[in-house]
């Protein structure tokens, strides 16, 4: 059983390594929500929200989030008994519409609260089977072709299984043929973040030459309909990412056709619940799935590595180790990957495997705020 008795929110800021841009939006520094929960009998674990700074991405932010955990989510869960955290999903949805995000960083908390509790792995207890992913990078717009065949070739010299390549118009077929001519097998994608319309899609075309794996959401964030249209006429396979915000959305990409593929990050769906939901269904329609990534803190990584070890993740998720993002995370330890490109799931420890370094935090806080059950 889990009955929360306090929740404390934080904001710590971190500073990225590089600067990632994406087509919506550039991020130099990270506002990164933690959340300390602790259960009735004392059990305690640290979750994340991984709402960003602006509402490009998702509507939420990490103001709106907190404001959502606070007003909305802490009420419909403190003190209450649930008797399995796949219980807390449906009590979050009842006539409490979005906020996917909030819900989620309580969500997939409570879930590491049973796992830290019955002293198994979070990976475990979510049905994880595998003992290491193959692990993926996201690689931010770059200034010119040039810049980015350098900054793709150090990320395939490091060992990574999946190089995914930040598009918008004027930065993208030359872009993509640039890398392509320099690594001819690297396994490479792209991702828009919505930049594109069905206007372009002449120019989307250009891009199937590449041998992509994937196209990663190239036109509007809620569209399901348009990229059924666009995957009729282009070779590569579209996969879904902001469009994919509940288990009923990947029903309707798979019966429209509106992609081959999709990333799951548990945060946009609402937590675990739904995204072992959405991987279910995947699997039974022989859909592949990853896990996306939102630069989360060493705390926000172990959830998705977590979901990441579950059998239909069979495309390299974006998992990145801890010293792609930051000069110090907040975990012991940090998160690392091997020379043949793959992070280690920590399936020997309970909970979430990795300690927060609380002093580190403590530091780095700039606003919190604890809520109590009554
Ligand atoms: O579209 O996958 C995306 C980061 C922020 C918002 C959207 C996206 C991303 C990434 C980052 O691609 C992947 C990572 O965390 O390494
Ligand atoms: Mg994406």
């Amino acid at each position: 059983m889990i009955r929360l008795e306090e929740i404390t929110l934080r904001e710590i800021r971190l500073p990225l390594k590089e600067p990632f841009r994406i087509s919506s939006g550039l991020v130099t520094e990270r506002r990164i929500m933690l959340l300390h929960l602790r259960d009735a009998d004392g059990t305690e674990v640290w979750s994340e929200c991984v709402a960003g700074e602006t509402p490009n991405y998702t509507a939420e932010t990490i103001d709106t989030a907190w404001y959502s955990i606070c007003e909305y989510v802490a009420p419909r869960v403190l003190g209450i008994p649930f008797a399995h955290p796949s219980d807390v999903h449906p009590a979050l949805e009842h006539n409490f519409r979005g906020h996917n995000m909030a819900k989620a960083a309580i969500e997939m908390g409570a879930w590491a609260l049973c796992a830290q509790r019955d002293g198994v792995s979070l990976s475990r207890l979510l049905g994880g089977t595998r003992a290491g992913i193959e692990t993926g990078i996201s690689i931010g717009i770059q200034s010119s072709p040039a810049a980015l065949v350098e900054r793709a070739g150090r990320a395939i010299a490091e060992g990574y299984h999946k190089i995914k390549l930040k598009i918008e118009p004027g930065h993208d077929v030359e872009f993509v043929r640039a890398v392509r001519r320099a690594f001819p097998d690297a396994p490479l994608m792209a991702d828009a973040n919505n930049a594109f319309t069905l206007r372009e899609t002449d120019r989307l075309r250009e891009l199937d030459e590449f041998n992509l794996i994937m196209i990663e959401q190239p036109l509007a964030f809620d569209d399901i309909i348009r990229h059924a249209q666009l995957q009729r006429v282009l070779k590569t396979p579209i996969c879904l990412d902001e469009s994919i915000t509940s288990v009923e959305k990947a029903e309707d990409m798979i019966s429209m056709g509106a992609g081959r593929i999709i990333n799951i990050k548990p945060g946009r769906v609402g937590g675990f619940t739904q995204s072992r939901a959405i991987h279910d269904l995947c699997v039974a329609n022989g859909i592949p799935v990853w896990c996306g990534g939102m630069l989360e803190s060493g705390v926000g990584r172990s959830y998705n590595v977590a979901l990441a070890s579950l059998p239909g993740f069979t495309i390299p998720g974006d998992l990145s180790p801890s010293a792609r993002y930051w000069t110090e995370d907040v975990v012991t330890p940090e998160w690392t990957m091997s020379e043949d490109g793959i992070v280690r799931v920590p399936v020997d420890q309970a909970g979430i495997g990795v300690d927060v370094n609380v002093a580190r935090v403590d530091n780095l806080t700039v606003r919190t705020q604890s809520l109590r059950a009554q």
